[in-house]
This record gives structure tokens, sequence and C-alpha cells, in this order.
């Protein structure tokens, strides 16, 4: 618990047997609940997961974005805090993001690790990051410095609100189009963080994902992804089926 409110950790992981450890390594008392939604993998992300304490979900459809509404789905805190299971998110910024999340009144927080990804190797990731966030401003209209940062906290009722359909890398990004374009329901903002190097293999495919994102962005922006219902229903829709 947080300031009275409940928090889940969601961390989607396809073959993340060296990064879960890590991730338990200093995760901060307050997350109530731990959901790893295993996709499909073939080491021990499972059997780990487990050891330490974490809700496992089994996604059997292969995806970023699937695993992740696999996962959001079971997780029942106040507030969802997400990250890779890769131990490259900082575990320690989550009670900071709590308080300015709980503290300043926000629904939704993205987290920003450009400051951080300055490493020659990584000039490529930084460049097709930066593309995408220009394509987002001049279809969007909205600023972003990470569009692809996969460590969001926000309040689990806002989920009614998201169009999800994203099953791939995608995912990323629809989630900060949903939430921060929504800007009457949702009160957003992006913070920075600082970004550490990944345990275990990468599963990023830099070219394939980042024109698959960029056309991503086309297709949402002119209505051709289709319907998505919301993750987690209304409370009045709850209230009935429950009845
Ligand atoms: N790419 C990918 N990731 C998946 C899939 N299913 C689950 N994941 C998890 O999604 C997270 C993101 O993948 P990463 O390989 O970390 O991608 P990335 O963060 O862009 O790249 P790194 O900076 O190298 O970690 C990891 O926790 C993966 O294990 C999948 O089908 N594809
Ligand atoms: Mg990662």
């Amino acid at each position: 618990m947080y300031k009275n409110h409940r928090i889940s950790l969601v961390m989607p992981c396809y073959n993340e047997e060296r990064g879960i450890p890590e991730v338990y390594r200093d995760l901060p008392a307050c997350v109530d609940e731990v959901i790893v939604a295993d996709n499909n993998s073939t080491d021990r992300t499972a059997q780990i997961a487990h050891e330490h304490g974490a809700i496992v979900v089994l996604e059997l459809k292969q995806g970023y974005g699937a695993a992740y509404k696999a996962g959001l789905r079971r997780a029942t805190g106040d507030i969802i805090v997400t990250m890779d299971g890769d131990g490259t998110y900082p575990r320690n910024f989550i009670p900071i993001l709590l308080d300015v999340l709980i503290d300043e009144g926000f629904d939704f927080i993205t987290c920003d690790r450009t400051g951080h990804k300055d490493k020659p190797s990584n000039w490529l990731r930084v460049f097709g990051n930066d593309v995408l966030n220009f394509f987002i401003w001049l279809l969007f209209w909205f600023r972003v410095r990470d569009s692809q940062s996969g460590m969001w906290v926000f309040r689990r009722k806002i989920l009614q609100h998201l169009h999800l359909t994203s099953d791939t890398m995608a995912f990323s990004e629809e989630i900060k189009l949903e939430a921060m374009s929504q800007k009457k329901t949702i009160r957003s903002i992006e913070l920075p963080v600082y970004y550490k190097e990944r345990h275990g293999v990468s599963k990023l495919r830099i070219w394939h994902d980042g024109f698959y994102n960029l056309f991503f962005l086309f297709r949402k922006r002119f209505g051709l992804l289709g319907a998505a219902p919301p993750l987690v229903e209304p409370p009045n829709l709850q209230k009935e089926s429950n009845a």
C-alpha cells in the first residue's frame, strides 16, 4: 500500500529469467502485487517469477501488447506501475512517481529515458524514438519525449477510457496516445527516469518494430485499427454484471 492506495506492478515477460530477480532485488515494499504476463517463454521465466511471489498469467498470443493486456486485466491495484522484466527501469523511482501521481492529482505518468539513452551504441534507437515522437506531434498534436518508454504509473480506473488495440510493441505508444490525448478526462505528465543496462537478451527488432510502430501511428490517426473494448468495465457496468 502507498498512501492508502493498493499498488500493482505489471511486467510483460518473454524469456526474462535473468531480469526478474533483478527487478525483485530492490523492489519497494509498497508494491502489493506483481503480475508477470508470461508470453510463451521457453526459459524458466514462469518458475522464477512464481518463486519470487509473483502472480503469473500465461498469454499464448505472442506480443508485447498482448502480454500487457493479459497482465493489466489481472491487476487489482488502485494504481498500476509497469516496466519490462529485464531490470532496466528504476524500481526505486516507484515511490517518487506515486507521490507525484497521488499528491499532484495526476492520472497517468509516462517515464522519459532519453536523458540516459546517450550511449553511441544506442544512436539508432534514439533516432528511431525521435522519429516516432516527431510523427506523434505531427499526427496527434502533442509532444512526448520518449514515446517508446515502457514505464508508466497510472490509476487503474483510467483503463475504462482507453481503447488499446495493439498486441505488438506499438502498445507502448498507443497507451500514451490514448491517455495523453484525453486531456479533459485524464491528467497526464511525462517525467524523467534513468535507465540501466538490461539483463538477458533484448527482444526489440529495431528496424521491424520501428517501421511497424510508424505505420501504426498512421493507422491509428486515420481510424484504421478497428474497435477495442476497454480492459476494465466502467463502474456502473461492473455493478450490473455483479448483480
Ligand atoms: N518484443 C517483445 N517483448 C515481449 C514480448 N512478450 C513479452 N515481451 C516483454 O516486453 C518487454 C520489452 O521487450 P524488450 O526486449 O525489453 O524491449 P526494449 O525494452 O525495447 O529493448 P531493451 O532496451 O533492449 O530492453 C520485455 O520485458 C519482454 O520480455 C514479445 O512478444 N515481444
Ligand atoms: Mg527492455
